[in-house]
């Protein structure tokens, strides 16, 4: 009922000739039926990616301002991303939260910006090791989806898909056992009930964090798990499409 999605994140690697690879492999090899995947790529690459990549592929940005334009040097608004032919953006990921300080009223306003440019805004949510260690990993997540979910009206919240990343497994090689990610995936899907059933059903909730194609399969068998945000894997054509045929 919900096709997975797995979605690759470069963050700001790749190159002009990692596009061209990706285009080349991905127009020979057909993803398994039923299985979605997007490719978010740094900005520079948008255009060219859309362009070169099987319309199969969506394509997504890594984050857009919450401006629809004016004097903001350096943003980059959604209605550009939409004109590139750009069809979803990551939103709230952990690095763009502790990195760039944005809290959960920034990631809010992003969240709308995109919604409103008619961009599919793929938001975000994990806690970090020192709070899953003080037991408030179900508080912290499931917080910073209310404090979206709250401020959207019914039809703007089927709009969205979900991202799980638990901060202590980005980037570090350490990833959840299938029954943590599990756990914290049906808290989500609870909390979803919470706002709507039918949209407890449809969304998608897929789990990033060190996802590669030899942790990928038992991840994405557990029943809330509904595709992954591959990070460091994802810059690997054969690997990208190992986990695509994981999830097939
Ligand atoms: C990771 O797996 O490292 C990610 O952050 C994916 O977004």
């Amino acid at each position: 009922m919900r096709a997975p999605l797995i979605a690759g994140n470069w963050k700001m690697n790749g190159s002009l000739e990692l596009v061209a690879t990706f285009a080349e492999e991905l127009s020979q090899t057909a993803l398994p039926d039923g299985v979605d995947a997007a490719l978010m790529v740094p900005f520079p690459y948008l255009g060219i990616a859309r362009s070169r990549l099987p319309e199969a592929i969506s394509i997504g940005a890594q984050t857009l301002s919450d401006q629809p334009s004016g004097a903001f040097t350096g943003e980059v608004s959604g209605t550009m991303l939409n004109d590139l032919g750009v069809q979803m953006v990551l939103v709230g990921h952990s690095e763009r939260r502790t990195l760039f300080g944005e809290d959960d009223s920034a990631v809010l306003a992003r969240v709308q910006a995109a919604l409103e440019a008619g961009l599919v805004p793929v938001l975000c949510l994990g806690e970090t090791l020192e709070e899953r260690d003080a037991e408030r990993t179900e508080a912290v997540v499931l917080g910073q989806l209310d404090a979206v979910l709250d401020a959207l009206s019914a039809d703007q919240r089927q709009r969205l898909v979900l991202a799980y990343e638990p901060v202590w497994a980005i980037g570090t090689g350490r990833t959840a056992t299938p029954e943590q990610a599990q756990q914290v995936h049906a808290a989500i899907r609870a909390r979803l009930a919470s706002y709507d059933s039918q949209l407890a059903e449809t969304m998608k909730v897929l789990y990033g964090g060190s996802m590669k194609p030899s942790n990928a399969a038992e991840l994405l068998a557990q029943p809330d798990i509904d595709g992954g945000l591959i990070g460091g894997a994802s810059l690997q054509v054969d690997d990208f499409l190992a986990i695509c045929q994981s999830a097939g």
